[in-house]
């Protein structure tokens, strides 16, 4: 060998290891070089149950059911209480015996405004050895004792499947949702807490909540007071809940969408809505009259994917397939909404596919917990995936987590029109926003909404505004995030609102 060639050979060697050092470095935290654009999905990591239904309790902790340990349909034996605070192993996680006899799988289920208790509306029965006839059953979860126990009244109706979202009179709502396989549930029923149920009898609908639309209808507190519904086949309605209910048909008519592709209120009275055959569109619910603007799709139809509103607004969409509950057309990887400019990113990409019985939930830290899949389908998801959103990295290529500000106090509660003193840890602080705690379960994120707040800063103590009305913000359990000069937001402080 000449000198020459062993000086060039030592030289590309050289150039290799440095180039290798570099990406080490970039691949230090687990995370590539552009992780800041894309954010990263952590391990997969055990969950001791199959996540169908997911709820942030009060104290930020995950209550989660639908199955056995094993990942069968049952939600009969056990439950889960998660404390993301503690990590992902198995001492994070506290799985108790379900003693009500109720099968809770493809229930409802929403954290009530004042109690803060979980309401479970209906679930699943086996009859003649047949699965998936309902019941009427109603179950309460309370998060200071981590107990589950029966409610003493049940529902007027049998429900499986059943849609549950808080309004702005701070009752419970209960849409739809079928009475056994051949009959739907088309008459709402009402919760309120101390007093118990009352059945909308003069609000009874087959299209808006029936047998056209009675899979766990897509239903939003709407800033005029009333309940807005848009359904799988394209009709829109206004639900008023007061007394035994008024229901009138808008004159907005959307595109085809499907029980399984799903929709979300992003901001105050705008609906990010997906429909059959990668359309989307943005319903405006603030005006008169309900309108509907085409965006750009997501890219492909994902059945049983999820949306989810992240702490800066953004819509994180992950999961799903082409074809309903199917191995074709997985969408591994995740995308991101602008709504700015209603455009797209993409993200990262996830390591299971996450189909029927899937779940993803903003966490009180600013992560995205995705978990679950299965009972039925192609895989059995005991497992879930975190996933750190951009905002959480510093914004460059390192592949690091930036430093998080702090909020150093803040209110135990709120109400609407009424500022609130917030402290941080850091002056400088560049947005303050407001995310209901979640409640998902088969891609729908019951009561999601976000509100971007106002405030005035003087040094690291905020004086922030708190929303106008129930109409925008129900009562109830929200988080609160502060951001700082780089786009970084707190972990958030629970506040709940109320009167
Ligand atoms: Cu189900």
């Amino acid at each position: 060998m000449t000198t020459r060639r062993v000086t060039r050979l030592v030289s590309t060697r050289f150039a290799k290891a440095l180039l290798l050092g570099g990406t080490l470095t970039a691949l230090h935290a687990g995370a590539a070089w552009d992780t800041y654009v894309k954010g990263s999905f952590g391990p997969v990591v055990n969950w001791p149950l199959i996540p169908i239904h997911v709820v942030l309790l009060p104290d930020g902790r995950v209550l989660g059911y639908g199955t056995d340990g094993q990942g069968n349909q049952t939600g009969q034996f056990t439950y889960d209480v998660w404390d993301p605070v503690k990590g992902t192993d198995a001492a994070s996680h506290l799985t108790l015996p379900n003693t009500t006899g109720t099968d809770t799988f493809c229930s409802g289920q929403i954290v009530l405004p004042a109690s803060g208790a979980v309401l479970l509306t209906g679930g699943d029965k086996t009859v003649n050895n047949v699965r998936n006839y309902s019941v009427n059953d109603v179950n309460l979860f309370d998060y200071r004792s981590s107990a589950l126990y029966s409610a003493q009244q049940p529902m007027a109706f049998l429900r499986w499947y059943p849609t549950v979202l808080t309004t702005a009179a701070g009752e419970v709502l209960v849409l739809g949702g079928r009475v056994d396989p051949n009959t739907p549930a088309p008459t709402p029923e009402v919760y309120t807490e101390g007093k118990g149920w009352r059945s909308l009898t003069t609000a009874t609908n087959d299209d808006a909540y029936g047998i056209n639309n009675w899979s766990y209808p897509r239903a939003w507190q709407a800033p005029n007071g009333k309940v807005f519904i848009a359904t799988k086949l394209g009709g829109t309605y206004y639900l008023d809940p007061a007394g035994t209910g008024k229901l009138e048909k808008t004159s907005l008519t959307l595109s085809a969408s499907d029980e399984y592709l799903t929709s979300l209120m992003y901001a105050p009275g705008k609906i990010l809505s997906f429909r059959k055959l990668n359309k989307a569109v943005v319903i405006d619910i603030n005006g008169t009259t309900p309108k509907a603007t085409n965006v750009t799709g997501v890219g492909q139809d994902r059945y049983h994917g999820s949306a989810t509103v992240m702490a800066d607004g953004k819509v994180f969409v992950s999961g799903g397939s082409f074809v309903s509950n199917v191995a074709n057309g997985v969408a591994y990887t995740a995308k991101i909404w602008n709504p700015a400019n209603n455009g797209w990113t993409t993200a990262a990409t996830a390591a299971k596919m996450r189909l029927y019985h899937s779940v993803s939930m903003l966490l009180p830290d600013g992560r995205i917990l995705t978990a679950g899949g299965g009972a039925p389908g192609p895989v059995v998801n005991l497992n879930g995936e975190i996933y750190t959103p951009p905002y959480l990295y510093k914004q460059d290529i390192t592949g690091t987590l930036a430093t998080r500000p702090s909020i150093t106090s803040a209110p135990a509660t709120a109400t609407w029109g009424v500022p609130i003193t917030v402290t941080a840890n850091v002056s400088g602080i560049s947005k303050v926003t407001l995310v209901k705690t979640g409640s998902v379960t088969h891609t729908v994120d019951f009561d999601q909404r976000f509100i971007n707040l106002s405030y005035t800063a003087s040094g690291s103590t905020l004086k922030v505004s708190m929303p106008a009305s129930a109409n925008v913000a129900p009562p109830g359990y929200y988080m609160l995030f502060v951001f700082n000069s780089a786009g970084v937001p707190s972990v958030a402080k629970i506040i709940k609102l109320n009167s």
